[in-house]
């Protein structure tokens, strides 16, 4: 009986040995590429700020995006000052997230920042908004960049203005900038530019940064209408680089006493929903479609690095324009 006891002890001994090598072992059996796909995925998003209703979209896409795809987001507003944004960037480098993504809110001053993510061997997104470097080729930083053609918004804004207005004799036009230095403000300045190079009698008589905020926008719409009036200068249209500089400026344009959409033709980007409530309104006369809708198209670009897939350097959104004829209809089709 002795000796069996014995042989049974040693064999539950064997067998639990076996069994804790082999959890073990079934640990570390556990290829790495399965090990990673089990490790949830980070990202660092720096966000230029909360300035308007298409930043808003924007961001709230990204946040639904990365939930929906089970990636973890770290989320930082840089409330339109650079400094926010690379302070952020250099948090992310630190926490070692896989992936880093931004919108930058000036086109230069990344290189420094750029090139710690690129020592730190983190890849980085650039969504929204391109960015130039004092040396190199910015595509040797970011794997892409998704977002939109904005000279070709400025050329949308251009041609939809000479197709509706068809004027032979002089046309005073005056200029809302966005935020001076960033791509969508040089880019939609430059293809608006373009087209209307072809057409004299179109012209910018004053231009000045609103900075794509409502509040701005009114204040240098009120500053245009006071200087030309003074000038004895009549203003016909109105090009906003952005809608919410747009709204604004129908409100200073409303309390001088002017009719916006009537007196005053009134041209922006975006396509947001309050630029085609104007249009509705009357106010408002287009918009050029920029969508802030990047959100799902981020999160399959973080998903596909990672996967070791390679990506196209610049990923396009499609858009449309939207004149304010076809605005009540559309409206339902808004998503943001
Ligand atoms: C364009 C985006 C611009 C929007 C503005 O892609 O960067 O910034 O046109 C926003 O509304 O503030």
């Amino acid at each position: 009986m002795k000796k069996w006891t014995k042989v049974v002890a040693a064999v539950v001994a064997g067998t639990m040995l076996l069994a804790l090598a082999g959890c073990g072992g079934a640990k570390d059996s556990k290829p790495a590429a399965e090990k990673k796909a089990d490790k949830k995925i980070v990202i660092g998003f720096s966000q230029v700020g909360a300035e308007s209703e298409w930043r808003t979209a924007n961001t709230e896409s990204i946040k639904a995006a990365a939930k929906e795809a089970g990636i973890e987001l770290k989320f930082s507003d840089g409330q339109q000052k650079q400094e926010n944004q690379v302070k952020a960037i250099r948090s992310f480098i630190q926490q070692k997230v896989d992936v880093i993504a931004f919108s930058p809110v000036v086109e230069t001053g990344w290189d420094t920042v750029l090139q710690e993510a690129k020592d730190a061997h983190i890849p980085v997104i650039l969504t929204d908004r391109a960015i130039k470097l004092g040396k190199g080729n910015p595509e040797d930083y970011y794997v892409t960049f998704l977002g939109s053609d904005f000279i070709v918004e400025g050329q949308n804004a251009a041609k939809w203005l000479l197709e509706f207005t068809k004027k032979t004799d002089p046309v005073n036009i005056v200029e809302l900038q966005g935020t001076v230095g960033s791509a969508p403000a040089i880019d939609r300045k430059k293809g608006f530019e373009e087209v209307m190079k072809d057409h004299p009698n179109y012209k910018i008589i004053k231009s000045q940064t609103g900075d794509f905020t409502r509040a701005k926008g009114k204040e240098v719409m009120e500053s245009f209408l006071k200087s030309a009036k003074a000038e004895g200068q009549k203003i016909d249209v109105l090009y906003a680089h952005n809608d919410d500089m747009a709204i604004g400026a129908i409100q200073a344009i409303e309390e001088a006493g002017l009719k916006p959409g009537k007196d005053i033709i009134i041209v922006s980007v975006d396509g947001v929903k309050g630029a085609f409530e104007a249009m509705i309104a009357g106010k408002l006369n287009c918009t050029v479609e920029c969508s802030p809708l990047l959100g799902p198209q981020l999160m399959d670009a973080v998903k596909n690095i990672l996967a070791g897939k390679t990506l196209e350097k610049r990923i396009l959104t499609k858009e449309g324009v939207f004149p304010a004829d076809v605005a009540a209809k559309e409206l339902p089709n808004r998503k943001y």
